[in-house]
C-alpha cells in the first residue's frame, strides 16, 4: 500500500485467460529482419501468465491514485482523444529469470492509439505523483508464484508525447496475445514495460511493490569490473544494441568482391556510431540518423581478404554514451560466423 490506493485488482472481476498458463510465439532470426517494419506474424508474443480475452464492451480503464479526478474509461471514451501513431523498435529484454542472457526478441512496429499524457490529464495528476503504475489484466501463475496481475510502473517524467494508450499494431486492431483491446506502450523501453489488457492506471510517489518490479525485471547495478554489486535498477530504458541481418549466420561470401554488411542498431537514448568487426579489424559504419525510438540501419563495404571461416559482429553507442559489452549482457555483442570462399 501507498498513498492510500490498494495495487491488488480485487474490485476488478476477473477475467477469463486462455490459454491459462505461460504462452508465447518464439521471434524470428535476426537476419530475418529483412523490413523496416516486421510484419505482424513475426511479432514475437510474451505473456508470462497466458492470454486474457476481454471484449472492446467490457473493457474499462480505471485512473486514481494521484489525481484530483479519479477517472473510468470506457472503449468509446478513446475516440474523445486525438490518435496519434508512431514506430518504435518493440524488444523483450529476456526472461526475468535469465536477465544477462541475450534473446534478440525484437522486432520495428507501427502502433495506433491515443496518448497516455492526454488521458492523464484528464484526471489531473497532483504535484506529488512522481510514478505510473499500470495494471494488466491477466492472472495466474509465474515462477511458482500465484499473482492477481500484471503490475508494472514507470516515471511520470517519461511519460511525453510518445507513451501511448494502443489499440492498434500495424495498423490493424490488436489481438489478445498483443493485449487487446488495449494495452500502454512506451517506446524505447524494454516490451515488458508496455502492459497488455490494460485496465487501471494509478499515480503515486513510490515505485510499486509488485512481484515484476522487485523480484523480476530489477538487475543487479554491476561494478566497473563486471561483478554484481547489492543496488538494482528496474528494467525500463533499452540498453544500445545492434544485429546484423546481413549477411545471414552460414553464408558464403567470395573472397575479393565487395559484400554489404547491413544490420539494425537502437537505443533508448538513440544510437551515434556502430562498429563492424570483420577479418579486416573494426570499422566504423555509416548509419541512419536517430528518428524517435525507432531502429537505424547502418551498413558497411566490406571485401573479404581471406579465404576460411571468419567472424562478424557489430557494436552499437548510444548518445548518452554507453556501448555494447562482449558478453556476460541481454544486449552483448551479436555474432555472426559465415565462410569466405
Ligand atoms: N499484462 C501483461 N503485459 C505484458 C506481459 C504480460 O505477461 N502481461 N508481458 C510483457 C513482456 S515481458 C513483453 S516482452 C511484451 C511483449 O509484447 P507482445 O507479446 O505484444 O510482443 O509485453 C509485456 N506486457
Ligand atoms: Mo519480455
Amino acid at each position: 500500500m501507498t498513498d492510500g490506493v490498494s495495487t491488488s485488482g480485487a474490485a476488478d472481476e476477473a477475467v477469463a485467460m486462455s490459454p491459462a498458463h505461460p504462452f508465447k510465439r518464439d521471434p524470428v532470426p535476426p537476419h530475418a529482419l529483412r523490413e523496416r517494419f516486421t510484419p505482424r506474424a513475426d511479432v514475437f508474443v510474451l505473456c508470462h501468465l497466458g492470454v486474457a480475452r476481454i471484449e472492446r464492451s467490457e473493457w474499462g480503464l480505471a485512473i486514481d491514485g494521484l489525481v484530483e479526478r479519479p477517472l473510468r474509461l470506457c472503449f468509446e471514451d478513446l475516440a474523445g482523444f486525438p490518435r496519434c501513431e508512431l514506430s518504435s523498435v518493440h524488444q523483450c529484454c529476456g526472461s526475468p529469470l535469465a536477465p544477462r542472457e541475450p534473446t534478440r526478441r525484437v522486432t520495428q512496429v507501427r502502433w495506433g492509439g491515443v496518448r497516455l499524457e492526454d488521458v492523464l490529464a484528464r484526471a489531473r495528476p497532483l504535484p506529488e505523483a512522481r510514478f505510473v503504475w499500470s495494471r494488466g489484466a491477466d492472472h495466474g501463475e509465474f515462477a511458482g508464484v500465484s499473482l492477481d496481475g500484471f503490475v508494472k510502473d514507470l516515471p511520470l517524467e517519461r511519460v511525453g508525447r510518445d507513451v501511448l494508450l494502443a489499440d492498434e499494431l500495424n495498423g490493424e486492431a490488436l489481438s489478445a496475445e498483443l493485449g487487446a483491446p488495449v494495452r500502454l506502450v512506451v517506446p524505447g523501453f524494454y516490451g515488458t514495460n508496455s502492459v497488455k489488457w490494460l485496465r487501471r492506471l494509478t499515480l503515486a510517489r513510490e515505485r510499486v511493490d509488485s512481484p515484476f518490479t522487485r523480484r523480476w525485471y530489477n538487475d543487479p547495478v554491476l561494478d566497473a569490473r563486471g561483478r554484481e554489486t547489492a543496488e538494482r535498477a528496474p528494467v525500463w530504458a533499452i540498453a544500445p544494441e545492434s544485429v546484423i541481418v546481413s549477411p545471414a549466420p552460414g553464408a558464403l561470401v567470395e573472397r575479393g568482391r565487395a559484400c554489404e554488411i547491413w544490420g539494425w542498431a537502437w537505443a533508448d537514448a538513440g544510437v551515434c556510431q556502430v562498429e563492424v568487426r570483420t577479418d579486416a579489424g573494426a570499422r566504423t559504419a555509416l548509419l541512419e540518423p536517430v528518428r524517435g525510438h525507432e531502429w537505424q540501419r547502418f551498413a558497411l563495404e566490406w571485401v573479404p581478404e581471406q579465404s576460411g571461416a571468419v567472424r562478424l559482429s557489430s557494436r552499437a553507442r548510444a548518445r548518452d554514451g554507453a556501448a555494447q559489452p562482449d558478453a556476460g549482457a541481454r544486449n552483448a555483442r551479436y555474432e555472426v560466423a559465415l565462410s569466405v570462399r
